[in-house]
C-alpha cells in the first residue's frame, strides 16, 4: 500500500514520515471523533458505519465511506474498531479475518479484560496482528493534550500502529497481555463511579435542606481535592499488607454508621455505603476490628 505523506500546514505536524492509512469502524460519537481527528492530522481514512447514513458527513469532510467493513479494510494499514460492544466487534470481524491479514487491527471498544483476551486469541488463530485499547477520554477530549488511551497485546502491534495512535492521545502500552487495558480501565471508571455516587448521595443530603447540587459539586470538589492524597498512604498499607497501624476497621465502622444514619434522618437512603459497613462488620466480627479499615481489600477476593 502506498504510503501517504502528511497534506498538513501545520508545521508541527509536518514532517518527512510517511502517515499509514486507517479505517474507522464504527461512527458513533467516539468513532466519528476518531475519524475527525485522524483527517485533522492528514491521515487518509476510510469510515464503515451499520448504518451507512452516518457516513455522509465524513465523506463530506474527506475520509472514503466503505460500504463493507471488507472494503474499508482493504484501503488500510491499520484497523480501528469502535464499536458497541465485544458481540457487535466479534459480530462484524469474525466474517472478514482473511482480509484483516496484513493490517493492524486495534481494538478500542470498550470490553471485559477476558472479552479482550478472548479477541486476541482468536486474532492470532487467524493470523492477525491485534492489539486491544480502552479509550480513557471522552469524544471531545480526542486529540488533545488530556486524552490517554491504554493498548496491551502484542508489542509489535503497538509499534506498527504507533503513527496512528499517537494522534489520538498519549499512547500508553500496558503488556503483551491483552486483557490489561481493558483491566486498568475497569478499574478506573470502577473508582470514577464510586466517587460520582458519593457526590450524588451527598447532593441528595444536601438537597433536603434546599442547597443545590451544584453548590455540593463545589464542596465536595474542594474536599476531595484536600484528601485525595492520602490514596499514597492507603496504597501502601494495602501493598505492605501491614494493617497494624492506621484508622482501625472499628472507628470506621461507627463513622461510617453515623453517616447512614444521618442520610436516612433527612430521609435519603444510604445504598452505596452499607455494603462498606457489611464488610467493616465482617472485620470486626472475625476478630479484626483493630486493623487498619483498609484490610477490607482482602475481604474482595471472591472465594
Ligand atoms: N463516548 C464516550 O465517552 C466513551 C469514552 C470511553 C470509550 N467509550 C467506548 O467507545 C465505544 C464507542 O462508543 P460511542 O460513544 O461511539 O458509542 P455510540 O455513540 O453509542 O455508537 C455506537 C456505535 O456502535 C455501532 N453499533 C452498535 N451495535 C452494533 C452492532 N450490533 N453492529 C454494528 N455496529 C453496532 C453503532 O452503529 P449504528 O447504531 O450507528 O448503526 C455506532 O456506530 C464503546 O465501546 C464505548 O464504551 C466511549
Amino acid at each position: 500500500m502506498a504510503p501517504h505523506h502528511r497534506p498538513t500546514h501545520d508545521p508541527q505536524l509536518r514532517n518527512d514520515m510517511p502517515n499509514q492509512t486507517v479505517a474507522v469502524l464504527g461512527l458513533g460519537a467516539m468513532g466519528s471523533a476518531i475519524a475527525a481527528r485522524l483527517r485533522d492530522t492528514g491521515h487518509d481514512t476510510a469510515v464503515w458505519n451499520r448504518t451507512a447514513a452516518k457516513t455522509a458527513p465524513h465523506a463530506e469532510a474527506g475520509s472514503r465511506a466503505a460500504a463493507t467493513v471488507a472494503e474499508a479494510a482493504a484501503s488500510s494499514d491499520v484497523v480501528l474498531v469502535v464499536l458497541l460492544d465485544h458481540g457487535s466487534v466479534r459480530e462484524h470481524l469474525e466474517p472478514v479475518a482473511a482480509e484483516l491479514k496484513d493490517k493492524v487491527v486495534v481494538n478500542l471498544t470498550t470490553t471485559t479484560p477476558n472479552e479482550a483476551r478472548s479477541t486476541a486469541a482468536w486474532a492470532a488463530e487467524h493470523g492477525l496482528t491485534y492489539l486491544d485499547g480502552a479509550i480513557m477520554a471522552t469524544p471531545d477530549m480526542i486529540g488533545t493534550p488530556v486524552s490517554r488511551l491504554l493498548y496491551s497485546g502484542e508489542r509489535a502491534a503497538f509499534d506498527a500502529a504507533h503513527e496512528v495512535l499517537a494522534t489520538l492521545g498519549a499512547a500508553d502500552y500496558e503488556g503483551e497481555d491483552a486483557g490489561l487495558a481493558s483491566l486498568k480501565d475497569m478499574a478506573l471508571l470502577t473508582s470514577m463511579y464510586q466517587l460520582f455516587s458519593g457526590f450524588i448521595q451527598a447532593a441528595a443530603m444536601m438537597r433536603t435542606v434546599g442547597v443545590p447540587a451544584v453548590a455540593t459539586a463545589g464542596e465536595v470538589s474542594g474536599w476531595l481535592g484536600a484528601i485525595l492524597p492520602h490514596l499514597d498512604q492507603f496504597a501502601a498499607v494495602i501493598d505492605s499488607r501491614d494493617y497494624s497501624g492506621g484508622q482501625s476497621a472499628d472507628f470506621t465502622r461507627a463513622a461510617i454508621g453515623s453517616l447512614i444514619t444521618a442520610s436516612r434522618e433527612q430521609g435519603v437512603g444510604a445504598d452505596f455505603l452499607e455494603p462498606l459497613l457489611s464488610r467493616l462488620d465482617e472485620l470486626s466480627a472475625t476478630g479484626r476490628g483493630g486493623a487498619d479499615w483498609t484490610a477490607v481489600n482482602e475481604q474482595l477476593a471472591i472465594r
